[in-house]
């Protein structure tokens, strides 16, 4: 299914909203604004479509049955892979396995690499700017494998500190994941130079994309990643499906991570072999709506090109930082230049608890997030506890930027 002929035009923000049918509804009476995409994005019709679609003309399971349905169900879910397959530039769409989001491709790897590779005092290389969905899945297997797990600091301003990488990366480092853009400071880490470190000592590398596969351009090769997480729901797809991508060789020798129907090639009482990629790790019936849904999603991004979405929104990055910064009394948190930054920005008006901010902005119809971000370790190094986090997509606008600054002087007001 192709985007929408608009989509492909332009990509001006008031034109793209028209593929949205959410932006037709207004909150508090206001015309809805949409800035916490960091958490989830908006769909655009396409998606939806081929959701209903799916359900209305070829709702069936994949992979069982040789009637006509399933077959075109079947065939629409591996088209799906092949889609996410191109998005990434994997090698071959075997290399993509389909699950819940990017937490649950995290665990994929933890469980069934991490828990069959990793011994006691091997060690586990993360940053400090993780989300949760990239550190917990290591501290599961600190207590269970009594490994070790180092941490790569971040400076003041919220750059990765690339000069203490050396003396982290020594022989015992068997894994190192690394959260590709962050989703409280917006930056974007240089994971290529990382993994090039990472592979001298021989250690795995597991990248976190959730937040930079919506916005900037991926290429799994050039990266020479071996995993690669990412969730649908943040890039225009429905929630429920994401995906990983892993190198064939790894994947190929890695044990299953479920067990059950479909994952299997043969079964006897007393034995068990594995189908083939990237079945093997897609265990019982899958999202086969969510894939055909993230399938659509991914096309509709393609079509107005990753290249193009970032360069939209490094604009309003730009616009957004310069307004914001004006305002006296807001502290931004990470770097204050665009450059290798996405438009995620964390802040605090001074003497607004950011849960107040957000109740604030929400009576004037604009939706942000306020909180720790599931990113505790970072919020500590850098000596706050909450914050608001404005985050930006395709379909907004520096009319956007204009209203969540008035909000702001609005909510000082109310407070001061
Ligand atoms: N990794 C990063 C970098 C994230 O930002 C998130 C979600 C995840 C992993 C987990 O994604 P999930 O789809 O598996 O839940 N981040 C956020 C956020 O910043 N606000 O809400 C969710």
């Amino acid at each position: 299914m192709a985007a929408q002929p608009d989509a492909c035009k332009t990509l001006d923000p008031r034109v793209l909203r028209r593929d949205f049918p959410i932006f037709t509804r207004t909150v508090h009476e206001k015309p809805l604004i949409y800035l916490d995409n960091a958490a989830t994005s908006q769909r655009p019709q396409v998606v939806i479509d081929a959701i209903t679609d799916y359900y209305r003309r070829y709702n069936a399971n994949v992979h069982r049955a040789v009637h006509t349905l399933s077959h075109e169900a079947s065939v629409a879910y591996e088209e799906a892979h092949k889609k996410a397959a191109r998005f990434v530039n994997a090698r071959s769409w075997r290399e993509i396995v389909f699950t819940r989001n990017a937490t649950e491709a995290i665990n994929l790897v933890a469980y069934a690499w991490g828990l069959y590779n990793l011994q006691p005092g091997d060690e586990v290389l993360v940053t400090i700017m993780e989300h949760h969905s990239n550190l917990v899945p290591w501290q599961m297997l600190r207590e269970l494998k009594k490994i070790q797990l180092t941490f790569l600091d971040v400076t003041d301003e919220g750059r990765l500190n690339l000069a203490e990488l050396p003396k982290l990366l020594t022989r015992r480092t068997k894994l190192v994941g690394i959260i590709y853009a962050s989703n409280v400071l917006g930056t974007i880490n240089p994971v290529g130079e990382i993994i090039e470190e990472a592979k001298r000592v021989g250690a795995v590398t597991v990248i976190d994309a959730a937040q930079a596969a919506p916005h900037i351009p991926i290429d799994v090769q050039a990266l020479n990643c071996d995993f690669l997480a990412v969730s649908g729901h943040k890039m225009l797809g429905p929630t429920g499906i994401g995906f990983l991508y892993g190198r064939r060789e790894l994947l190929e020798a890695m044990h299953p991570f479920l067990h059950g129907g479909d994952m299997i090639s043969t079964v006897t009482t007393e034995s068990v072999t594995f189908n083939d990629l990237p079945w093997k790790f897609e265990a019982g019936t899958p999202n086969i709506a969510g894939g055909i849904g993230l399938g659509a999603a991914i096309e509709y991004l393609a079509a107005l090109g990753l290249e193009n979405v970032y360069a939209h929104e490094q604009k309003l990055l730009e616009y957004a930082l310069d307004k914001l910064l004006q305002i006296d009394g807001l502290e931004i948190y990470g770097p204050k230049d665009i450059q290798d930054r996405l438009a995620v920005i964390s802040f605090n008006l001074q003497g607004v608890h950011p849960h107040d901010v957000a109740g604030i902005l929400d009576e004037a119809g604009i939706a942000i997030r306020s909180g720790h971000h599931c990113a505790q370790p970072l919020m500590k190094r850098l000596g706050m506890d909450n914050t608001a986090r404005a985050s930006f997509y395709i379909y907004n606008s520096e009319d956007d930027v204009d209203a969540l600054v008035d909000a702001l002087k609005t909510a000082q007001k109310l407070f001061t």
